[in-house]
């Protein structure tokens, strides 16, 4: 899949001469420019994405692809936002079509996985507006007093800035009252895109970008680690994505707290950008490939499986992927709904393995900041 390299393509003297310099950046492990990635996206086939990003890929973590044993909660479906590529959210008018959890029912969750090896549990749901700040540190602190070692990974940007206000808190006062309560760090979620535009006409009335940033920022400078994600194939081009990235490699330039980027696949089923077709898996290794070369500062790049589908995350670990999520039991619902290809995932640790394996590569287990747990290269799972 990967059997020509990155020195073979320059072994070629008829390669085109932009694409030798920005392979020979990469070679020499050097940054390319946003004019670069843009080249990339306009003229790199699909073979030379692959060793490009290979290349990047051995060189910050070898054969390893990592994955993590954690489970989701979605404490509530119910959105006061209405982002027009979201299949699952419900009004609060329509919330009898949704679920809200109580503190006790998502407590039952976690008791769920009392004496079973998980590390990480994964709150994020939609924004309810009585589930508030309190509300939620309370929930923290239970499942901290249950179970100590757990991390809690908690919380997008959105839903961050909207208790925050409601809190009448400021950035710095929430994430530190959410830190004290036993918040680890921050998924990736909301993100979208960054270009003003295309976010006002996709997810208009939620946090503005520059709010999503400045909340990762905090939470890196106040000492947790978070994800950064990007809605990618709906009405955005490639210049959008490469900004976007931009945006997240300057903030890595200063913070250093991103862990992992995971770009997601914008899926038309169920939500009211039906009519924007899906890109094909194509397009999909070659937006993968692309974020790996650009996102130099980043050690990690997830294809995050119940979305994609374990066939195209298989693909993947040869166009940069390093980490699979790997979640094992997830009820997740918020990609089944939009018809992601996983519609109840859940792969067992011995599947998992097995995935990794099977694309040549060596089965990593890591805890949510990449301590290794264990390494799968001799031993069964
Ligand atoms: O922000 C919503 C996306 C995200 C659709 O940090 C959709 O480890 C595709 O961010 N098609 C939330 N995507 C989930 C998320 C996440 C998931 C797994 C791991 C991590 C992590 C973060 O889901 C939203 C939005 O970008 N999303 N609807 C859709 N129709
Ligand atoms: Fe609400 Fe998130 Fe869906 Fe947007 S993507 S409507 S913020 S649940």
């Amino acid at each position: 899949m990967y059997s020509t390299s990155i020195a073979d393509y320059l072994h070629n003297k008829e390669i085109d001469p932009l694409l030798r310099s920005i392979a020979t950046k990469v070679m020499d492990r050097q940054r390319i420019a946003v004019e670069d990635a843009l080249h990339l996206y306009q003229c790199a086939d699909l073979g030379f994405l692959g060793a490009l990003a290979n290349e990047v890929r051995q060189f910050k973590n070898g054969n390893n692809t990592y994955f993590n044993r954690n489970f989701h909660i979605e404490p509530t479906n119910v959105c006061v936002f209405s982002c027009n590529f979201c299949s699952y959210s419900r009004t609060l008018k329509d919330r009898e079509e949704g679920w809200e959890l109580t503190q006790e029912e998502m407590l039952d969750k976690v008791k769920a996985y009392d004496g079973q090896h998980v590390t990480e549990v994964h709150i994020v749901g939609g924004v309810h507006p009585k589930m508030t700040l309190e509300f939620f540190a309370e929930l923290i602190r239970k499942i901290k007093a249950h179970r100590p070692d757990l991390h809690v990974k908690a919380f997008t940007a959105v839903e961050l800035d909207y208790m925050f206000r409601k809190a009448k808190m400021n950035v710095e006062e929430g994430l530190k009252y959410l830190q004290a309560a036993g918040l680890g760090s921050l998924p990736g979620g909301g993100a979208e895109i960054f270009d003003e535009e295309i976010r006002a006409s996709i997810c208009g009335d939620k946090c503005t970008s520059e709010e999503w940033l400045e909340i990762h920022e905090t939470a890196h400078r106040l000492g947790m680690h978070s994800n950064a994600t990007m809605l990618y194939g709906h009405v955005e081009d490639y210049g959008h994505r490469i900004d976007h990235m931009d945006r997240l490699r300057q903030l890595q330039d200063r913070t250093g707290g991103f862990n992992t980027f995971i770009p997601l696949k914008f899926r038309n089923k169920n939500n009211e950008m039906s009519e924007v077709p899906e890109v094909n898996v194509t397009e999909d290794l070659r937006c993968y490939a692309i974020a790996r070369v650009f996102l130099d500062n980043f050690q990690h790049v997830k294809a995050y499986w119940p979305m994609i589908g374990r066939q195209t995350a298989q693909l993947l670990q040869a166009y940069g992927v390093d980490d699979l999520d790997g979640t094992i039991d997830d009820s997740t619902k918020i990609y089944s709904m939009a018809g992601a290809e996983e519609q109840s995932p859940s792969l067992s640790t011995v599947d998992l393995v097995q995935l990794i394996r099977g694309s040549g590569r060596t089965p990593v287990e890591r805890d949510t900041l990449y301590n290794v747990i264990k390494d799968y290269s001799s031993e069964t799972a």
